[in-house]
């Protein structure tokens, strides 16, 4: 099929009424001492209002701010009040710096209602709004955007539930079902994002079959978001340098865009939004002379 109709040109409408186009960068900010590649980087507020800074400038369309690592091995699950004192702080320092919306990367609806104060406008659960009774109904009276993604156990023990039989099969299943969870919940459908949680309970031939079975994904009928950015299959595949891990994340995102995929979820946003531009490019011309 040519570019022109996979790629995703929709939009997200935002409750301050401003939109995100597709296919958007997302920046990943972790203020976390633990995350597998930037943990202990940006836990100071003004050395991660700089780095937003820089991933803003840099392209990025959306900036993640997150306070629990879920690294495949050696996480520990934060408590409420441990996740709170490390974003909110930075929350607070990028208020009314950024010209592009912060997303929250949290499971907790009380770490989310902060954020949202905080001029947060979309959410992403990592646990598809099944961590916290509370999650659904603030999306839905905030009029927040959200992300709804696959995984199986916790942030800490994912891993020991990479197993299945059918592993694209049975993400869009899931995926479907908490779409149609979240509608029923009073989230509208234009604010859902479906992800289907690159090395969340995956091994690296589970996110490999994923990538190539994202069409069916994006046949849902969603934005789908994809988060493949410096995770160790990319490693394991491309190789161990800066260079291939950039090119190997490049790859899988160009591949991901070439499939429909709206939102990539990267922590270089230059490169992936260079990526992006080349896509548009190419589908724009796709069909003529
Ligand atoms: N991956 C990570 C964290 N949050 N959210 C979504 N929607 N999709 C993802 O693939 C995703 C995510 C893990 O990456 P990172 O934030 O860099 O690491 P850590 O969990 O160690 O903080």
């Amino acid at each position: 099929m040519p570019l022109s109709r996979t790629i995703s040109f929709s939009s997200l409408r935002l409750p301050d009424g401003s939109s995100v186009r597709f296919p958007a960068v997302m920046g990943v900010l972790n203020v976390t001492p633990d995350s597998f590649s930037d943990g202990g980087c940006y836990l100071d507020p003004d050395s991660a209002l700089e780095h937003a800074l820089e991933m803003e400038a840099a392209g990025a369309a959306i900036i993640d701010v997150g306070g629990e690592s879920s690294r495949p091995s050696g996480a520990t699950e934060v408590s409420v009040e441990v996740e709170l004192r490390r974003v909110e702080p930075v929350l607070e320092r990028l208020q009314g710096r950024l010209r592009v919306p912060i997303s929250i990367d949290t499971r907790k609806a009380s770490v989310a209602r902060a954020a949202i104060e905080r001029g947060a406008m979309i959410i992403n659960d990592t646990s598809a709004l099944e961590a916290d009774p509370g999650m659904a109904e603030l999306a839905a009276k905030s009029k927040c955007a959200v992300v709804l993604m696959h995984m199986k156990g916790g942030p800490a023990d994912h891993i020991k539930f990479a197993r299945y039989r059918d592993v694209v099969g049975e993400v869009a299943r899931y995926l479907k079902a908490r779409s149609q969870f979240a509608i029923k919940a009073g989230i509208a459908r234009s604010r859902i994002i479906l992800d289907p949680g690159i090395g969340f309970a995956k091994t690296a031939e589970h996110n490999l079959k994923i990538l190539g079975g994202l069409p069916k994904i994006c046949a849902l009928g969603y934005p789908v978001l994809v988060g493949a950015s410096r995770k160790s299959f990319v490693r394991r595949i491309a190789g161990e340098s800066e260079a291939d891990i950039l090119f190997g994340t490049a790859a899988v995102n160009a591949l991901a865009i070439a499939a429909g995929v709206s939102i990539i979820r990267v922590h270089d946003p230059g490169p992936a939004a260079a990526v992006v531009r080349m896509g548009k490019a190419i589908a724009a011309m796709t069909g003529r002379a």
